[in-house]
């Protein structure tokens, strides 16, 4: 399928307004800023669909995305920002611990993880959670385009360390350079195809 049908289903504050559990959903989780709503809109070819925003902590909503009626992207409120820590702990972890404790349809898990930073102890928490609790975990370098080739190398042999650990697959993106995209569908078009899902997203042009 081509992408034709794009819509944003709901902005969930609680879990009792989270839709109806009738398609897979994608999540996208990681710390505040890592590029989760910059990295839907590249996936999905539109330039500001998801928000996204310099400010970190902003969402904290679970926005559910749906693509042709057939699959929804889950945009996940960043965890893990230093400066609302406590605030924003008791705001988001129950719709986050909902959601990623009880979804039933939650089908794949994409934990994004900034290639500049060393991965922080949250992340390898949230690594080894998601990885017992989830059939399809995937681990995404975002921002790759800020690092040289050297420190690149360096950084990504240390995810790979983290990712052969929990025995999960990663994938480096970067939305500057239109970087991953094709990856990151072809690993979604692989777990839809594993799980017996009659979805398969075509290539499409910027
Ligand atoms: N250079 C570069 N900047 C990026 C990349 N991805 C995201 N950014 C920037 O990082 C900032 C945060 O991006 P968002 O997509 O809003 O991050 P988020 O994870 O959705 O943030 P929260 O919703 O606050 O948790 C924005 O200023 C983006 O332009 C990337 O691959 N390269
Ligand atoms: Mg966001």
């Amino acid at each position: 399928m081509k992408i034709k049908e794009l819509s944003l289903r709901i902005s969930a504050a609680r879990p009792e307004q989270f839709p109806p559990e009738d398609m897979p959903e994608i999540a996208f989780a990681g710390r505040s800023n890592v590029g989760k709503s910059s990295l839907i809109n590249l996936m999905l070819g539109r330039r500001n669909f998801a928000r996204t925003s310099s400010t970190p902590g902003k969402t904290r909503t679970i926005n559910f995305y749906e693509i042709n009626q057939a699959f929804r992207f889950a945009d996940l409120p960043g965890y893990g920002y230093a400066k609302v820590s406590k605030a924003m702990r008791e705001s988001w972890a129950p719709l986050m611990e909902t959601y990623l404790l009880t979804r039933p349809n939650l089908l794949a898990t994409l934990l994004l993880v900034d290639v500049r930073r060393t991965p922080q102890d949250i992340d390898i928490e949230m690594a080894r959670l998601i990885s017992h609790l989830h059939r399809h975990p995937i681990i995404v370098l975002t921002k790759t385009d800020k690092l040289n080739q050297s420190q690149l190398q360096k950084n990504k042999r240390v995810y790979q360390e983290v990712a052969e650990l929990q025995g999960i697959p990663f994938i480096s993106t970067s939305t500057l350079k239109s970087r991953g995209k094709y990856p990151l569908w072809d690993a979604i078009n692989e777990i839809f195809k594993q799980e017996g899902l009659d979805i398969f997203v075509e290539r499409q042009r910027d």
